[in-house]
């Protein structure tokens, strides 16, 4: 297969004035006609005509009207065309019954739906598939299904005909079609200069009554980019529609996204506080896409972070104003933890701004999403609010309508703010969590923190330069008062000092607001943790705190050493602290996950045993259970909240501190609470709670079959009965467990949420998936192959839990070398999976 290089871009030669597309509809074969308006693009040089098309029977072609013979290629097809303007005009026929890939146009449950990017519009049509190619889309569709939708605003609709005209000029990968027997939730939306928006939120018969908390997330994502990035609604409608066949969460099609229906509906008796939060982020994203990403796109897919790193930093900005800045700093940062620095630490690392791939999809990664959005939060840190405000009002004047790139983003900050970039920019390109070293010095009056750098290899990046490291620091003094309020040190160089005049030596708080996605290295003194935690007056630092503490006791365990008797006295003191709200003591009960710890020894140099991890974890775990005894029913009773159920962030963190209590009394009380728990419950959130609570002390059998018959007829429900038991089945029954439920019959494979809940459950199930024997990694191969033939993008997305196979011992890494390479020979493998087996086999 062809590897893609950024080198290599030139532009299109030809631009369209104008698509006109026309479907007509059948499960089997749907014909879609084409009409293109193309001219010579006069800021490139002139090319062969190229249309890309995949999967595609064509019927006929024609040019000005006059009949034509292209010659067509395995991702294509190229044709002699005239010098001028011309009008090219297709007809194909493709077969959306057929397509089990979920790119492109395909069916799910008898609904038509289309999935564009990144590069599934050529399984339509013979088109310029490649973002930087924009134009003004027409659409009919010829159906008797009764909801067809489309692109930007509704035009004529008659019996068995709809027809769209979206007026903003959109590369193909933002198309999208639905046809179906749906329902609304209806409801509408005054733009800040007072124009009428009608929103739709379109589910299939039997959901309706699900939509509410999307379409209340949506009004306040609208109003929300208005009030603090100054940005509009544009088109007189917005629709949503959830499916149940989707390869991701959700996408953001001018005008009518298509979501995942995990991502949309949700009832207090069939969703819980995570999935609402997760529902409200994501119709939040996808909505803020329409200016970061449709309204200014990517020039090419090498600059994917250009949209999805800063939509997620908007995305993120806007739960932190909803729900809480610190606890959702915490939130990110432990995420991009265990996700991104586990993917930059290991041979899947590429940079936020990839130079190379074979398959796009397979480099929609927490680095370029999530590591991208790091990279915008430490510009906004280095240029402050006000330079932020000032550089993307001129990102917004200057690239409307434009296919843009990294380089235009970081200029319009250097035009608005006078600051020089250009070293900041190795964060587009450097691959690997860099370490910050800290080393501090005291001499009378002078406080000095020496810092250092250094950024490891990564694959096809052997050596790297110093990049800007923004380190919020703040000093306190020994009674707890803050004597240097947090101040950002620039690092630039491989090293430099900072100095503080000061009459006392301070205790420093370093890396406040997790200020750069970076690992710190210091030796600090063992009682300072247990200090900070009691007075750090920076949120995540204070969690920080609790989590060095806990790492101690987790590695005391490790290493056969008593858990120092300190730690949960230190943690009860904030625990009982009531001027801290209850979803942040919520995360201080929080340790740090298996996951973490195999990366932290594995960082050390040592060699990571997950099963020893696993009974060190609970250990740790039964320690704070009995420590905490008496404090803990106080703070499950706490999340007993009165009244209807609400997703309000008071509600929802004090469930959450309540169940994080309860994981623990369940060790001490043999489940009792947990029963009673999910016994009265009278929500998913307290449901799953108290099921999860039962199963981490292997009990819960009688539970979780009431729970089966209860839900079986509901798809999101049953796939949280699969992925609890996935996740949570003991290292010695997991294997076991995630075998009996492939064979489950309710385990619809070919269903990217199901497949996940048994097989992405289970490969996140740390002693289960690194089982001794290998049959984990078996397992895991034998359902990639399977799936792989149905659903490469998938496949390839899944695969990614072989990544760390270099980790572990020995034995382990022979059993997961055989298996990657067992994937590597099968016969008519793809090219996303082979992709990412290659990469993983180094
Ligand atoms: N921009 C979208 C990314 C995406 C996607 C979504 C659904 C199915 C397949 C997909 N491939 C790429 C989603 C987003 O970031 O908002
Ligand atoms: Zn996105």
């Amino acid at each position: 297969p062809r590897t893609i290089h950024l080198k290599d871009y030139t532009p299109f030669p030809w631009t369209i004035d104008g698509v006109d597309l026309t479907f007509a509809l059948a499960p089997r074969g749907t014909r879609v006609t084409s009409r293109l308006r193309f001219r010579p693009n006069p800021e490139a040089r002139p090319g062969p005509f190229f249309l890309h098309g995949e999967d595609l029977r064509l019927i006929e072609a024609r040019i000005d009207g006059q009949p034509v013979s292209p010659r067509i290629a395995l991702e294509g097809l190229t044709c002699d065309v005239p010098d001028g303007p011309f009008t090219w005009e297709s007809v194909v026929e493709i077969d959306p019954e057929a397509n089990t890939r979920l790119e492109g146009l395909y069916l799910s449950n008898g609904m038509y739906c289309t999935q564009c990017e990144a590069e599934g519009f050529r399984r339509i049509t013979f088109y310029p598939d490649r973002p930087d190619v924009m134009a003004v889309f027409t659409t009919r569709i010829e159906s008797d299904l009764p909801v067809l939708l489309s692109n930007g605003n509704p035009g004529e609709r008659s019996e068995g005909v709809a027809i769209w005209h979206d007026p903003w000029p959109k590369p193909a990968y933002l198309f999208a079609l639905v046809a179906g027997d749906l329902l609304a939730h209806r409801d509408r939306f005054t733009t800040m200069t007072g124009r009428e928006v009608d929103l739709a939120v379109w589910v299939r018969p039997g959901d309706e009554g699900k939509c509410a908390w999307a379409m209340e997330s949506l009004k306040a994502s609208m109003r929300w980019d208005e009030e603090t990035y100054g940005r509009e609604y544009d088109l007189d409608v917005f629709n949503i529609v959830a499916v149940d066949d989707f390869n991701m969460g959700a996408m953001e099609n001018k005008g009518l996204n298509i979501f995942n229906s995990s991502a949309v509906l949700a009832s207090p008796e069939t969703a819980t506080d995570a999935n609402y939060e997760r529902i409200e982020a994501i119709v939040a994203h996808e909505y803020f896409h329409n200016w970061t990403g449709n309204r200014i796109t990517c020039r090419d897919w090498f600059q994917l972070s250009l949209k999805e790193g800063l939509t997620v930093f908007r995305d993120a900005q806007f739960t932190g104003d909803l729900r809480g800045r610190g606890v959702k700093r915490i939130h990110d940062a432990a995420a991009l933890r265990a996700g991104q620095f586990r993917e930059d630490g290991g041979p899947l690392a590429h940079p936020v701004r990839p130079e190379s791939f074979v398959e796009i999809n397979n480099f929609y990664t927490m680095t370029v999403y999530e590591k991208g959005a790091e990279v915008i939060g430490m510009l906004k840190r280095l240029v402050g609010d006000e330079g932020y405000r000032r550089a993307l009002d001129l990102y917004f004047a200057r690239h409307d309508g434009q296919a843009a790139t990294v380089e235009d983003w970081l200029q319009v900050f250097e035009d608005a703010t006078g600051r020089d970039l250009s070293q900041f920019k190795l964060w587009y390109s450097q691959a690997g969590t860099p370490r910050l070293r800290v080393e501090e010095r005291w001499e009378e009056g002078r406080y000095t923190l020496d810092l250092s750098q250094t950024v490891p290899p990564t694959p096809g990046q052997p050596t790297k330069a110093p990049m800007v490291i923004p380190v919020a620091v703040g000093l306190l003094n020994p009674n707890g008062d803050e004597v240097v309020p947090t101040t950002v040190l620039e690092l630039t160089g491989e090293r430099q000092s900072f100095a503080f005049d000061l009459p006392t030596r301070p205790i420093p708080s370093i890396l406040r607001d997790f200020s750069a996605p970076v690992l710190l290295d210091r030796d600090a003194p063992e009682e300072e943790a247990a200090f900070l935690l009691a007075h750090d007056t920076d949120e995540f630092n204070r969690w920080e705190a609790a989590q060095t503490l806990a790492r101690r006791a987790i590695r005391a365990r490790l290493d056969g050493r008593n858990i120092d008797p300190a730690w949960a006295p230190a943690l009860r003191a904030v625990l009982r602290d009531d001027t801290l709200s209850p979803a942040y003591r919520a995360t201080i009960l929080a340790r740090p996950s298996q996951e973490e710890t195999a990366q932290a020894l594995h960082g050390a140099g040592l060699t990571p045993d997950p099963l020893a991890i696993f009974r060190a974890h609970e250990e740790v775990a039964e320690h704070l259970a009995h420590a905490l005894a008496d404090l803990l029913p106080g703070l499950h009773d706490q999340g007993q909240v009165p009244g209807p159920y609400s997703p309000d962030p008071d509600s929802v963190g004090r469930r959450s501190l309540g169940n994080a209590a309860l994981m623990l009394l369940s060790r001490t009380d043999v489940g009792a609470r947990a029963r009673a728990q999910f016994a009265g419950a009278a929500d998913m959130t307290q449901s799953v709670a108290a099921l999860s609570a039962l199963l981490l002390v292997d009990a819960g059998e009688a539970e979780l079959q009431a729970f089966h018959d209860r839900w079986s007829g509901d798809r999101l429900v049953m796939d949280k009965w699969f992925a609890l038991q996935a996740s949570l089945a003991r290292p010695e029954e997991a294997v076991a467990t995630a075998e009996r439920l492939t064979r489950h019959p309710a385990f619809v494979w070919t269903n990217p949420n199901r497949f996940r809940s048994v097989l992405g459950a289970f490969a996140g199930n740390l002693a289960g998936f690194h089982d001794p024997s290998g049959a984990g990694y078996r397992l895991l191969a034998d359902w990639l192959l399977r799936l792989d033939g149905a659903n490469p993008q998938f496949a390839a997305r899944m695969s990614g839990a072989f990544s760390t196979w270099r980790r572990y011992d020995a034995d382990r890494q022979a059993l997961a070398e055989a298996e990657l390479r067992r994937i590597q020979s099968a016969p008519g493998l793809s090219r996303d999976l082979s992709e990412m087996v290659a990469r993983m086999l180094g």
